[in-house]
């Protein structure tokens, strides 16, 4: 299991660094595992037992890798929250979690107060100023550990939420076998080593940053240089330092580094693997990142069920507008989604992915892991795609409703029932529309209540109430009417087209 390996890391090179953050001490690979000890010693005088949700809404620190891996340590399931929810959404997922315990920022406590009432299954509150002052809260517990890590590859390390098409968010439960196979498989495609340097500048609450960026390198026992959030003057200036041989980023932000270097060109062929994922990485910017940094961007395919499925070689053609092969351990397919048959090389169909790093299901919800699952065990991904002949996958669009904005999933339905509380809304669709930076902007078009005061300006700030700010939309444009099929179902596509061009 990948603790195990981590553990290897630490007694055979304790004095490595493993993670530092900017303006931060390092952290070595002792260290860690002290201070994760100390840390699950903690967790257990709470009262945290094996299969309890531990819910931790933090910003980018080490208190938040302390505890994740702490938690994994103890066989609790770790819930990582994107500190941009607001309490609305916070309560959600508290809630149907029924999480036992959540680690916060300290900042927060007044908003979070507010909701405590409407969470009987939270027992514990935990409020964080910094790495230091989590530090001193466990320096008097034990940093040895003497019980036997997790074995059983079943077993839940992690809770990630997902938003469905049809349904509110769903937890999709990660164990240690789906982590340790993606994480092996990762380091058979792309050769990570140990003396590898990462450069992490994106969030640590997702799959790309937390498994795909920080777990590759702990396992590679490899060392991490991390920004807290990504700026693309600092990010830049660090590659080009040459003290780095791995970043990955979203399309967004490597969009904005190359508009960052603003024609001039930065030789960043040092670095010997820079990945792109999240969303389809545009051609123009596969393009141009060969001509401004010389180098040729990999780009990878995943999904917060599965972690990564298909990957560009690194060595070998990294073909542009394709997401590669299935990885070590992955196995793949196209089929026609109405019947789940296979469809010949070239045509488009939905892509379906099976293995071991794909998750256990989705937390309390048989019928949604059910319907997710093909009768012969397949996972539906809702990507539609086709495979050449020579085994290469491309991404042709999405069979379910979804905005990807940044690199971040949005669900139109999640908008849209926000939008429906306004009193000025009388229907709505929210769509994603093309742009350059963000690969697709979240979009609603109206129609207003008669005789309702509709304002755009006011119906966002509604929506950033409720709702983490890349979810609300960008823009709001009032419309008669929406176009819509003989089943009174909203034909997105056509709306897209008249409104985005
Ligand atoms: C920030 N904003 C956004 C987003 N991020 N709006 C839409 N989409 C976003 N993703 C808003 C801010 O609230 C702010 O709004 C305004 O945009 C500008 O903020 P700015 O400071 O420029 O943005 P930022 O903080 O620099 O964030 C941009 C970002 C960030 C760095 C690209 O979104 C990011 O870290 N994205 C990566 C997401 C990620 O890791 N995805 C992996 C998911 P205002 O000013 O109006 O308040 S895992 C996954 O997808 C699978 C498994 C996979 O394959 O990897």
């Amino acid at each position: 299991m990948f603790l195990d390996t981590l553990a290897d890391h630490c007694r055979n090179q304790p004095d490595k660094v493993a993670i530092q953050f900017v303006n931060s001490p390092p952290i070595t690979y002792g260290a860690l595992q002290s201070t994760v000890n100390r840390t699950a010693h903690e967790l257990l005088a709470l009262g945290i037992q094996p299969g309890d949700r531990i819910a931790v809404q933090l910003p980018k620190c080490m208190p938040f890798i302390y505890l994740h891996l702490a938690a994994a340590q103890i066989g609790a399931i770790f819930l990582p929250l994107n500190p941009a929810y607001p309490m609305t959404e916070l309560r959600y997922f508290l809630a149907d979690s029924s999480a036992r315990i959540l680690f916060a920022d300290r900042q927060k406590q007044p908003e979070i107060d507010t909701i405590l009432p409407e969470l009987p299954a939270l027992e514990s509150l935990a409020f964080i100023d910094s790495a230091d002052s989590w530090e001193a809260r466990v320096a008097s517990r034990s940093s040895e550990w003497s019980a036997p890590l997790p074995t059983d590859p079943d077993q839940t390390a992690m809770m990630l939420y997902t938003s469905g098409t049809t349904s509110r968010p769903k937890g999709a439960l990660i164990s240690h076998g789906n982590l340790t196979a993606n994480i092996r498989a990762l380091h058979r495609a792309w050769g990570w080593r140990d003396d590898d340097v990462l450069l992490h500048v994106l969030p640590i609450f997702h799959v790309h940053g937390l498994v795909v960026a920080l777990h590759g390198a702990l396992h590679a026992g490899a060392s991490t240089f991390a920004l807290p959030a990504f700026d693309a003057a600092a990010a830049l200036e660090l590659l080009c330092s040459r003290r780095f041989s791995v970043f990955m980023g979203v399309p967004t932000m490597h969009r904005r580094l190359h508009q960052l270097a603003g024609g001039r060109r930065f030789d960043l062929s040092h670095l010997r693997l820079m990945t792109s994922g999240s969303d389809r990485l545009p051609d123009d910017l596969f393009f141009g990142y060969q001509k401004t940094f010389n180098v040729t961007l990999l780009e990878r395919y995943g999904m917060t069920e599965t972690g990564m499925n298909l990957s560009n070689p690194l060595n070998g053609e990294r073909r542009v507008g394709s997401v590669g092969k299935p990885l070590p351990g992955v196995s793949a397919r196209v089929v026609d989604p109405a019947t789940d048959t296979p469809m010949p090389d070239g045509e488009v169909g939905e892509v379906q992915i099976s293995g071991a790093h794909v998750c256990m299901g989705y937390w309390q919800q048989p019928q949604l892991t059910a319907a997710a699952l093909t009768a012969d065990g397949w996972l539906r991904t809702g990507d539609m795609g086709l495979r050449e002949p020579d085994g290469y996958y491309t991404l042709k669009g999405r069979a379910k409703d979804l905005i990807i904005t940044g690199g971040l999933n949005v669900y139109p339905p999640e908008v849209e029932l926000v939008l429906m509380e306004h009193p000025a809304v009388a229907a709505c669709a929210v769509i994603g529309c093309p742009d350059e930076e963000w690969g697709e902007q979240v979009l609603a078009a109206i129609i207003p209540r008669g005789g309702a005061d509709a304002d755009e300006a006011e119906i966002c700030a509604f929506c950033r109430g409720q709702l983490a700010p890349y979810k609300a939309p960008r823009r709001v444009i009032f419309v008669d009417e929406l176009p819509a099929n003989a089943l009174g179902k909203i034909q997105k596509a056509k709306l897209r087209a008249d409104i985005c061009g």
